[in-house]
This record gives structure tokens, sequence and C-alpha cells, in this order.
């Protein structure tokens, strides 16, 4: 049966993040944007009402929310401002190698530090020579005793200046590709774990973006994430969890800009007439009014069929590349609609579509969505393999 309807209690969360979005985040978005602000009031104001770390189960204190339920609270929060939004929802990142291959130990000290208090926690995989081709990844972990000795940089990561703890891929064997990568917890007050620099970024420029080194760091043995040279495995299932939401995000920066958009070309005249008279105008409302529905659409059955505990490769990339490849060109089109305005800082539109860049490349291109999903569908074998609970 396919049903679209959210229950009450998704209806009410998703109206809480788009009130909170609309009276917390809004009125911040354009200035944290200029300036490059991290939003760290936000963050505590999000915690505090229960919208971040919403895949955290109940019994490690958090809300277990489904994940169709998150994505709601994603869409919202985009819609407000995705580089805030990026801030508030990184923990789910961090947080997804944990619940899928830590320790109950490692949980209880990792998920329960970012529920006891507004913490936040980094995912770092990506690498200067190793983006998209994961098993190229120069970091290291070498087993000593009771430790591991982590070695290497990591770059792009978000919340990196100001997260408690990272989940940082390392090879464990050097020689062995995709098959020699393990994950583990690295606490941040480790010794030898240093904040190098902070990006200055074209869009979502709340958002903190840094690189990270790791210089003979050493970590209890029991950081380990699910088994030992079984990291690559983890970091895809990661990202099959993750990429709905950052569709989601997608999702609610085309709603902006469509709403925006929409907005001015029953205002703006031109010709003696509101422009939203004009076909050309309207074939323009009426595709970014498309685009947002079928993103939206393709978000929540990738949500969906994770809740219903199927494997979710295929679905996730569907939404992933078609949620950021529109939402960058709803962005273009509300540019196009305000005209020279759209240009200019003053009008809100600009800053999206420079936001809406970067759904294009985090957490998987565009391009390496396409790569998955030929992939799946000539192989469809593996589309109706069943979710892997564990690593
Ligand atoms: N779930 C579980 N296992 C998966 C999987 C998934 N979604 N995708 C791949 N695997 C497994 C494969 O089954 C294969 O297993 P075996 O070792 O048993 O053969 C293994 O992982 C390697 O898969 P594959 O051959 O597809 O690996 P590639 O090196 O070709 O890389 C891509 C695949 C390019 C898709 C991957 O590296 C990728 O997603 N890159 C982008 C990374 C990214 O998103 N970075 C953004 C930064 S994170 S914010």
């Amino acid at each position: 049966m396919v049903d679209f309807t959210l229950t009450d209690e998704q209806q009410d969360i998703r109206a809480l993040a788009h009130e909170f979005a609309e009276r917390e985040i809004r009125p911040k978005a354009w200035d944290y944007d200029r300036d490059s602000t991290f939003p760290r009031d936000v963050v505590e104001q999000a915690w505090e009402l229960g919208l971040m770390n919403s895949h955290v189960p109940g019994e490690y204190g958090g809300p277990g929310l489904d994940y169709l339920t998150s994505c709601l609270i994603e869409e919202e929060l985009g819609w407000g401002c995705s580089g805030i939004g990026t801030s508030l929802m990184c923990n789910g990142l961090a947080g997804a190698p944990v619940l899928l291959g830590g320790s109950d130990e490692v949980k209880r000290r990792y998920l329960g530090m970012l529920i006891e208090e507004p913490r936040l926690a980094s995912f770092c995989l990506t690498e200067p020579d190793a983006g998209s081709d994961v098993s190229a990844m120069r970091t290291t972990a070498v087993r000593s005793g009771d430790k591991y000795v982590v070695n290497g940089t990591k770059c792009f990561i978000t919340n990196g200046s100001h997260a408690s703890w990272y989940a940082v891929y390392a090879k464990t064997d050097r020689e062995a590709g995709h098959r020699g990568i393990s994950a583990f917890v690295v606490p941040r007050d480790a010794d030898g774990v240093t904040v190098d620099k902070k990006e200055d970024k074209l869009g979502q420029r709340a958002s903190d973006t840094a690189m990270i080194s790791f210089n003979d760091v050493e970590i209890p043995a029991g950081n380990l994430l699910g088994d030992e040279n079984k990291g690559f495995k983890l970091a895809m299932m990661t990202l099959d969890r993750t990429r709905p939401g950052v569709a989601a995000m997608a999702t609610g920066i085309a709603q902006a800009a469509f709403e925006y958009a929409r907005d001015y070309s029953k205002e703006r005249i031109q010709f003696g007439v509101p422009i939203a008279m004009h076909q050309a105008i309207q074939f323009m409302i009426a595709d970014m009014s498309t685009k947002v529905e079928a993103a939206r659409l393709l978000t929540w059955k990738s949500a969906a069929l994770l809740d219903r505990g199927q494997r979710n490769t295929l679905a996730s990339s569907h939404a992933k590349r078609f949620a950021a490849d529109s939402a960058m060109e709803v962005a273009v089109d509300a540019v196009r609609v305000y005209g020279g305005y759209g240009f200019i800082k003053e009008y809100p539109v600009e800053k999206l579509m420079r936001d809406a860049k970067i759904m294009q490349l985090y957490e998987g291109t565009s391009q390496i969505q396409r790569l998955v999903i030929a992939r799946e569908v000539l192989m469809p074998h593996r589309a109706e393999e069943p979710a892997a609970a564990t690593a």
C-alpha cells in the first residue's frame, strides 16, 4: 500500500521544525552567511527542543525517531538555512557508524555525550587525495597492544572545529584496498588531534568545514567500530542512511527558492502586469514546483525503505542525486525570476544558489550517485539484498 499521509506525531514534529526554522534560523541566516558565523546559539536551541540527534535510540537517551520523521525535520531546517541545518544534522552522520558498529559501551559513551549536552561530532572520511575514491585514503591506524595509533589528515570535515569526537576511517591494512579500511571513534581531547584550517566557502557559510590532523593519536582498541578491515562497508552503509537526510535538506532549499520566486513573480510588474502573468515565468514556476514535489517523494521513499528494514542504496542515490540537482536548478531559476535583483545580496535567492551547489558535492557527488545508480540498475541483485543490520 502506498500512503503519503503523515502520522499526527510526524505532522507535529514537522510543524515544530518549520516554526523553529522560521523564528530562530531565518532571521539570522543571511547575517551568519555573510560573516561566516558558527551558529552555536541555534545548536543550543535546537538541542533543547529535541530537533538534534533524532536517530539516537531511546536506550541511549535519544528520541529514536524513524528516518522519515528525521527527513521531515531536515527539510524544514534546510528551508530555514541549509548551512545552519548542516551544522545541526551532522551528528547523525558521525553517529551512524557508531550505531552500526560500536560496542554497547562506545554507544553509551559517545552517543550519550551528544544527548547529555549540546555537543557535536564529525565524520572523517575524506582526505586531500581521497574524495570520491575512498579506498585511496592514506590515514593509518596501527594496532599497538590494547590501543590503535592513528596518523593522517582529513579534510572538508563538517563541524570539525567544534566536535567533541570524530568517527575516523583509516587504513589498518595498507595493501588491501577497500578491504583494509577500519573505522574508529577518536575523542577530540586525545593528544595529537589538531584542527588545522577552517575553510572559507562559497555557500553554507554558517557551517564549519575544517581540516583535522591526527598525529600519533592513541585510542583504546575498544573504539574500533565494527570489525577490523570492514570500515569501507560501514562507510557505505552510513551513507545509505544519511543521503536521504541530505536529499531532504536539498528539498528544503528548493522549496525555499520556489516560494521566494513564486511570491516575487506576483509582485514584480513588467510590461504592465505581474511577471507571473507571463508564460515564460509561469513555465519556470511550474517546473520548480514539480521538481520540489518529485525530490520530496524520492526522499520519503528512500527513508521509508530504511524504516521497513530494506536496503535503500538505489533509492537513496536516486533521492540524493535528484534532490541535489533540483535544488541547484530551482535556485538558479529563482535568480532568473528575480532578474538583476537576483544577483544582488540584498535579495534572498543568491544565497540559496550558493548553498545549493554543495548539495551536488558533499556526501557523494551527483556523478558518484549516478555511478551507484548505474551499478544497482545493471546488477539488480544488489538492490534486492536486505539492509544489513550490522556491518
Ligand atoms: N552497502 C553495503 N556494502 C556496500 C555498499 C553499500 N551501499 N556499496 C558497496 N558496498 C560493498 C560492495 O559490495 C563491495 O563489497 P566486497 O568487498 O565484498 O566486494 C565493497 O563495498 C566495495 O564496493 P565497490 O566495488 O562498489 O567500491 P568502489 O571502490 O568502486 O567505490 C563508490 C564505490 C565510488 C560508490 C564509493 O567509494 C563512494 O560512495 N564514494 C563516494 C564517497 C563519498 O560519498 N564521499 C563523501 C564524503 S562523506 S561526507
